[in-house]
């Protein structure tokens, strides 16, 4: 049984808690699903999850616009990753693909929200380049006005539910001025004639994974969110939001390996006597417990201020993913060690675990942009 004493933490409201107890219900009842067919297992998902509720939170209401509650984001996506990694990247991105239409987009675009909030539509954001993955401000895809429309060109990869995703948010340069201001956020529908998937990509811890290949795809002039030119710090206040949730992610997974971790250390015997018995093994275990709790104190620390009305979270968020991502990976490989030969055995929990957390540091933002990130923070702040 997961440690649930941080509800108790002053960073939460009851309703917080109420959430945090239908969804781990909720999860005991429904997951993990079949994992054999992926894309099928991840449409499954978002329509489960929108049947019971769980999706409102990933995106503004469109007819009663509040802002995102990051907190209830991170609670759910810290619940799904302790017990099936898929359920919390499905839900995830029905976040991410449709955040900039949440925070920026026009009340026509905010139309969309009622189907991905119902799971009855899935999201993408389709950020990243071949030639610019932490570069953000180096993209080649273009954008030129047409008219009463847009016309994109390029190529966007790593796309997440590329190929399953029935709307993609798209970022391409619309050249208002060179680099980061020059950039411009599209809402495109998958069937758009011209956009394809040029390839699907196959990862370590499978979900839906491609390259989109846009040929003269011609999308109306009213498919432009927010501000032409305004593109790149929209992706980023975007990021300043979903960042903080897959710090909460990781979080999920460090707590799941902890929890097989007590549960191998007590039933398992070694020169006569439980696991638990070896000092070092213990000294295992504190540190393991040491980092989810200050994981979970930055990440709900950032969750927490956002929600408060702060402006700009980047600090609070960069410092939230990199941090929990980086000691769940230290969390996981010790339930692994510990877990001697069953750690690496294919399909076990821990064996899975070592998989699902390797990407985390890695996508919105390597560790080393957040630490790019945090560093320009500190420096701007003194
Ligand atoms: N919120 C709002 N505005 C922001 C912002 C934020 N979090 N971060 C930067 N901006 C603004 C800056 O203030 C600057 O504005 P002005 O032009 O008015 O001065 C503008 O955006 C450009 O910012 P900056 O100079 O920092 O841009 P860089 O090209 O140096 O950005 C990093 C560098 C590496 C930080 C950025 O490209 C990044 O975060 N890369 C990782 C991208 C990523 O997460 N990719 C994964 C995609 S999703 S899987």
């Amino acid at each position: 049984m997961a440690d649930k004493s941080f509800l108790n933490w002053p960073f939460f409201e009851d309703h917080h808690r109420k959430l945090a107890e239908d969804l781990e219900s909720w999860c005991d009842k429904n997951l993990p699903v079949d994992h054999s067919n992926i894309d099928a297992a991840c449409r499954e998902l978002v329509a489960k999850l929108g049947e019971a509720g769980f999706l409102t939170y990933s995106a503004i209401d469109p007819d009663k616009p509040e802002a995102l509650d990051v907190r209830s984001l991170c609670l759910i996506r810290e619940t799904l990753a302790r017990h099936d990694g898929l359920a919390d990247f499905a839900f995830a991105m029905q976040g991410l693909g449709t955040g900039t239409i949440s925070l920026f987009g026009s009340e026509e675009e905010q139309q969309w929200l009622h189907s991905t909030r119902a799971g009855k539509a899935i999201s993408a954001f389709a950020l990243s380049e071949p030639r610019s993955g932490s570069d953000v401000a180096n993209m080649d895809m273009t954008a030129v006005r047409d008219g009463e429309h847009f016309i994109l060109n390029g190529e966007k990869t790593w796309i997440s539910n590329g190929g399953i995703a029935d709307l993609y948010c798209v970022f391409a340069r619309t050249g208002e001025a060179p680099g980061a201001r020059g950039i411009s956020a599209f809402v495109v529908p998958a069937e758009t004639p011209g956009l394809s998937i040029k390839e699907r990509l196959h990862v370590i811890a499978p979900h839906p994974l491609a390259t989109l290949s846009f040929k003269d795809v011609r999308i109306p002039a009213t498919g432009l969110i927010g501000e032409a030119g305004q593109g790149f710090k929209l992706s980023m206040a975007v990021l300043d939001v979903f960042r903080s949730t897959v710090g909460a992610a990781a979080l999920g997974f460090a707590r799941r390996a902890l929890e097989e971790t007590v549960s191998r250390v007590q039933n398992r015997e070694l020169f006569g006597a439980p696991l638990f018995d070896l000092q070092m093994v213990q000294g295992h275990v504190a540190e393991m417990a040491l980092d989810v709790d200050a994981a979970a104190l930055l990440v709900y620390r950032a969750a927490w201020t956002k929600d408060k009305g702060a402006d700009r979270v980047t600090r609070e968020a960069a410092m939230a993913k990199l941090y929990s991502t980086d000691r769940a990976q230290s969390v996981i490989d010790k339930a692994v060690q510990l877990h001697g030969g069953d750690g690496v055995r294919s399909g076990t929990v821990v064996e899975g675990l070592y998989r699902e957390i390797r990407a985390l540091r890695i996508y919105e933002g390597a560790s080393d942009v957040q630490k790019v990130v945090i560093a320009r923070q500190v420096m701007n702040a003194s």
